[in-house]
């Protein structure tokens, strides 16, 4: 194959809607449990034969998490909110590079711990950043790709502090843990907002049950929502077993 044009402007390989897993994101606040459900999802999906990935922004590649590394130190806040969410942006282009677009392509199910909404509530809400610049930080990240079905865990602030101050024990909040119930609070309205406003993708589940409880529902609506893409996938599974499987008689 002939090396690309150096000033070519279609170089990607694999066109951000070109792809045939599914992509699932988890969002919510601090504490509302988004860890244990991505592995609870990911049991499920391996349970009907599909190859599933999990992963986590910023991170999910050794490049991101190193971004992540910095990011959640606080060493780039002096270089203000524009600048950090920039830099969220560039962590996750090389995640969807490196990780996420190559999986889905491959047919894999990506299940990813935040994504694109935690920018809009922490960047956007939090941060008060311009949306227009949130816009085009996302268009250069995304292109026409977004997440097929996006999970909001909603937990009440004052749980979500608790469980959070809980699980930090004696460490010290991380840049974007900081803050009182009143943070808490605009964190999950910011997230409820979105849940509402983008219903097509995004379903809010009540993440201050039991694990199990929530989980059970989280299956139910992914079967329920993604059914004609996990019957495929079925489907697709089957005639690879068929055509694995030797044909009697055959020479
Ligand atoms: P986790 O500890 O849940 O992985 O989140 C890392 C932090 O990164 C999270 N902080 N809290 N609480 C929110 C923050 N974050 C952003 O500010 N913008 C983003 O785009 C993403 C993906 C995360």
């Amino acid at each position: 194959m002939s090396e690309p044009h150096p000033l070519s402007l279609s170089e990607n390989p694999l066109p951000r809607r070109r792809r045939s897993g599914c992509l699932i994101t988890l969002e919510g606040g601090e504490g509302s449990g988004k860890s244990t459900q991505v592995a609870t999802i990911r049991r499920m999906l391996e349970a009907v034969g599909i190859e599933v990935i999990t992963t986590r922004e910023p991170g999910g590649t050794p490049a991101a998490e190193a971004l992540r590394e910095t990011l959640l130190a606080g060493t780039f806040r002096k270089l203000g909110p524009e600048a950090e969410a920039v830099l969220f942006a560039a962590a996750r282009i090389i995640h969807l590079d490196d990780l996420i677009v190559p999986a889905l392509a491959a047919g894999t199910w990506v299940v990813c711990d935040r994504f694109i909404d935690s920018t809009r509530v922490y960047q956007g809400l939090v941060d008060g950043l311009d949306p227009h610049l949130l816009d085009l930080l996302e268009t250069v990240a995304l292109g026409a790709l977004r997440p097929d079905l996006t999970l909001v865990l909603d937990v009440d602030a004052a749980i979500a502090l608790q469980r959070a101050r809980q699980r930090r024990g004696a460490a010290s909040p991380d840049r974007f843990e900081a803050g009182d119930i009143a943070r808490y609070q605009r964190i999950q309205a910011g997230f409820r907002e979105i849940a509402a406003r983008a219903g097509e993708r995004c379903v809010l589940v009540d993440g201050a049950r039991p694990a199990d409880v929530v989980g059970h529902e989280i299956e139910n609506l992914i079967a329920r929502r993604l059914f004609s893409r996990l019957r495929r996938e079925k489907w697709r599974k089957h005639q690879d077993a068929m055509a694995e499987t030797p044909v009697h008689g055959a020479s």
